[in-house]
């Protein structure tokens, strides 16, 4: 063990939400039921750790349904899918097991009624990002992608008194309002969406790194490089004044050039991350000279989802009754 060099400031909340502990159980629940190979569109979450375990457990990861064999069993990632991909899945006679987070299912819905009251859909998000292209799905005709304030000279609309925005679950709460901002200088009409579309576990996990940031000569964030939620810790511990912020997926990451003349290090994790790699962090700052750690709280979950209703436990049928 080094000599004490400083501490380290744990952001809580932090790692898993409810929308990805319900998807990672769904997997492991259909290895149980079904046995593997169990199918998997896309990475379940964007976790380099969570998707390995469960490869070694059995699940195939593919990238399209096409690559599932007729008739097996497919689990759709926690980011979405649109209904051309549930129209494939059916095509193809596959049992599918749909673990889209409800929190981003609520934006699909709200994108379909949009749709259907003939909106102009701006939805903000990453251009690429599954997520995106699953809520897209729903109504290309309606939706344009914003990606971002710079995104927005490009947006053409039918009817500025028709318009509404949406947007991705996991998106930086500031830059989402200073897009908005700019949206609305250009369609003063501008609707916002019935309820936030940044979900509750993003916007906490951001909130936790605000509060410990300033204090911070560097912040490492635990997380994969595909996870938008992940990387926008990073920016927001930035933002917030943190002297430097790191994205790893695991402690062996960390250089020891990056705790040069570090007193306090903030450790922080994405929604997609098991607490296990966070622990490994811990362990190697206390081998380091950071032993001490101090949770700096800025919300309670207690959010559960019920598992996908493809898994749910079908309660015994009542016995016939004899007489
Ligand atoms: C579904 C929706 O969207 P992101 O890249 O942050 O996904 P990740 O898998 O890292 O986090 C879980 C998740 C899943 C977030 N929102
Ligand atoms: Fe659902 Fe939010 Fe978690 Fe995404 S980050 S899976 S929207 S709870």
């Amino acid at each position: 063990m080094a000599d004490p060099r400083g501490r380290v400031l744990l952001a809580d909340p932090r790692g898993y939400c409810a929308g990805v502990d319900r998807a990672v159980v769904a997997v492991e629940r259909a290895l149980e039921i079904h046995g593997a190979p169990v199918y998997v569109r896309k990475q379940i979450v964007h976790n380099k750790h969570v998707v390995a375990t469960l490869e070694r457990r059995g699940a195939v990861f593919v990238d399209e349904t096409d690559e599932v064999p007729e008739g097996s069993v497919v689990v759709f990632s926690a980011h979405g899918v649109s209904p051309a991909v549930h129209q494939e899945a059916a095509d193809r006679r596959l049992k599918t097991i749909d673990a889209t987070c409800p929190l981003v299912s609520k934006v699909h819905q709200e994108a379909k009624r949009f749709a259907k009251e003939d909106y102009d859909i701006l939805l903000i998000g990453h251009r690429g990002h599954e997520e995106v292209e699953g809520t897209s799905g729903e109504a290309p005709a309606h939706i344009q992608l914003v990606d971002g304030a710079d995104d927005v000279a490009n947006v053409q609309v039918r009817d500025p008194e028709k318009v509404v925005w949406l947007s991705q679950t996991t998106l930086s709460v500031d830059e989402t309002l200073a897009t908005v901002d700019r949206l609305k200088s250009r369609f003063p009409g501008l609707q916002s969406p019935p309820s936030d579309d940044i979900c509750y576990a993003t916007q906490n996990r951001q909130q936790a790194v605000k509060q410990m940031a300033g204090e911070c000569d560097l912040v490492v964030v635990v997380g994969s490089t595909n996870s938008s939620n992940s990387v926008r810790l990073v920016e927001v511990a930035l933002e917030a004044g943190a002297r430097a912020a790191h994205l790893v997926d695991y402690a062996a990451e960390i250089d020891p050039a990056w705790l040069d003349g570090v007193t306090t290090v903030g450790v922080t994790s994405g929604a997609s991350v098991p607490e296990v790699l966070v622990s490994e962090v811990l362990d190697l700052l206390a081998e380091r000279g950071y032993p001490d750690v101090e949770t700096v709280k800025a919300a309670e979950e207690k959010l559960v989802f019920a598992l996908p209703h493809e898994l749910r436990v079908r309660r015994a049928e009542p016995a016939a009754d004899p007489a």
